[in-house]
């Protein structure tokens, strides 16, 4: 009987194994038969590079400048080093000089945040000299016949509006619905694209699960409510900014980093287990959400929640997707950390903990087309200091950008993150991002060498 027990058992393990094996593969390109040297792309792809408010500006007070003072329950400090933001790049004052960088590119776009916390300092005052600050800086991008692409939100909110409880309570989301009102109301006439939240799972996640961002939480329930509240913010500010004048001409969309989660063993149903788990809550409950109104995460133990919201289904003019790599998750007995990442010796790493994985983006691109609305790359680039890994990282993640279009996805544009070096969060100024690298000391700004690769593919010339 026990035998007979075993074999069933057995078979049962191996029968999954193997399903969930080839259901779901792991991409792999041999890199070594692909020429990235001519990748063409048709002529009205956006081209177009990003930055962040908080990580370029300089001098913001809000949920993060406070964050970077703090230190976690171990003693070690919110920020690598104890790094504050301070004036970061200095972009406030010397954006004019960075829009020659933008020009310098060669791309049509630039994707930047304003800082809510500049704009409104209080619940009750809007900063009329903020507010006239980015309107100079929209009016410069479209001299310089540069397309503007506005983020209302991007990781940071004003101190006030933190000690309300931001987004873990519900009724906030009207605070910020009136916040983004306002500046539709300021832009709307010249500014043609709109991203409401950025990266709501990387919010959710990072600020209430790992307590790696503010407000350094680690309650996964709370993490998968402010899920829930930061999508429906969303899908509120969408049909509230489609209402007002300008609403129906300007596109709007929602900005979701696509970040794959892998077993690093594929033959433990563990390691199976615990990665569907992180990609049900990380990427899958938010596309199912547009997808069908329903946002639901159901991990016993961790996070139980279920909403339907009917409004959600049609709340983008397109998708923005952020993409930067996928992890291997290796399971571990342990409530408090579930699993561990993990890397092939084979693999390039970049400086982030992540590898250089171009056949990621295309999966990412298949994975979101199920909402059947253009994909705009709204953010990719690669953390190199050495600038030895960039060029191959630029060819190959747009590699798979081209092969996706010739394969019929709807890839509408692509910026590259990010325009220069900034405050990477939680690991401050030690991550350089930039196109154009920034001496901290001086402000001095020059472009890397490995970025040339993104002058000559957004030429078509290469
Ligand atoms: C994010 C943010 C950016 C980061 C970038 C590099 O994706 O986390 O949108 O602000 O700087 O992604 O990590």
């Amino acid at each position: 009987m026990i035998l007979k027990i075993s074999f069933y058992a057995i078979v049962l393990y191996l029968s999954v194994i193997v399903y969930c094996h080839l259901q779901y593969p792991e991409l792999r390109w041999n890199w070594e038969n692909i020429s990235t040297d001519k990748i063409l792309f048709p002529s009205t792809f956006i081209w177009g590079t990003a930055t962040a408010a908080h990580q370029v500006e300089g001098n913001c007070v809000n949920n993060w400048s406070e964050f970077e003072k703090g230190s976690k329950d171990d003693g070690q400090p919110n920020i690598k080093d104890n790094q504050q933001s301070g004036i970061a790049s200095d972009h406030w004052n010397r954006y004019p000089e960075d829009i020659k960088l933008i020009k310098e590119l060669g791309v049509s776009h630039y994707r930047f945040s304003v800082e809510w916390s500049k704009i409104q300092p209080a619940q009750d005052t809007f900063n009329q000299d903020a507010l006239d600050h980015y309107s100079r800086m929209i009016d410069m991008l479209l001299e310089n016949n540069i397309t503007p692409v506005l983020t209302l939100h991007h990781f940071t909110h004003p101190l006030w509006f933190d000690k309300l409880g931001a987004f873990e309570k519900e009724e906030n989301i009207s605070i910020f619905i009136s916040f983004c009102e306002k500046v539709f109301h300021e832009y709307s006439h010249k500014v043609e694209y709109w991203c409401t939240i950025n990266e709501p799972a990387v919010v959710a996640t990072q600020g209430y699960f790992s307590g790696m961002f503010p407000p350094g939480k680690k309650d996964s329930q709370l993490s998968a409510e402010v899920l829930k509240n930061l999508l429906d913010a969303h899908v509120q500010v969408y049909h509230s900014l489609k209402k007002m004048e300008n609403g129906p001409k300007v596109k709007i969309g929602l900005v979701k980093n696509i970040n794959q989660f892998e077993p690093w063993r594929r033959w433990h149903i563990l390691d199976w287990i615990i990665s569907k788990a992180v990609n049900h809550f990380f990427n899958d409950s938010a596309i199912d959400y547009l997808r069908t109104g329903i946002f639901k995460i159901r991990i016993p133990g961790l996070a139980w929640i279920y909403h339907e919201n009917p409004n959600a289904t049609n709340s983008m003019d397109y998708f923005g997707l952020n993409y930067y790599s996928h992890n291997h998750l290796k399971f571990q007995l342990s409530l408090k950390e579930p699993f561990t990442m993990e890397f092939r010796d084979e693999d390039t790493m970049t400086d982030m903990p992540y590898t250089i994985y171009g056949e990621g983006l295309y999966r990412a691109i298949e994975s979101v087309s199920a909402l059947d609305v253009p994909i705009m790359i709204t953010e990719n680039g690669i953390a190199d200091a050495e600038d030895s890994r960039r060029e191959l990282y630029i060819k190959r993640y747009l590699y798979a950008v081209s092969k996706a279009i010739k394969d019929g996805y709807d890839v509408i544009g692509y910026f590259y993150w990010s325009l220069m070096d900034n405050f990477e969060w939680a690991f401050g100024d030690d991550m350089k991002f930039g196109l154009f690298s920034v001496d901290f000391e001086t402000q001095e700004r020059s472009l890397r060498d490995g970025s040339k690769a993104y002058i000559q593919i957004v030429k078509n010339e290469n």
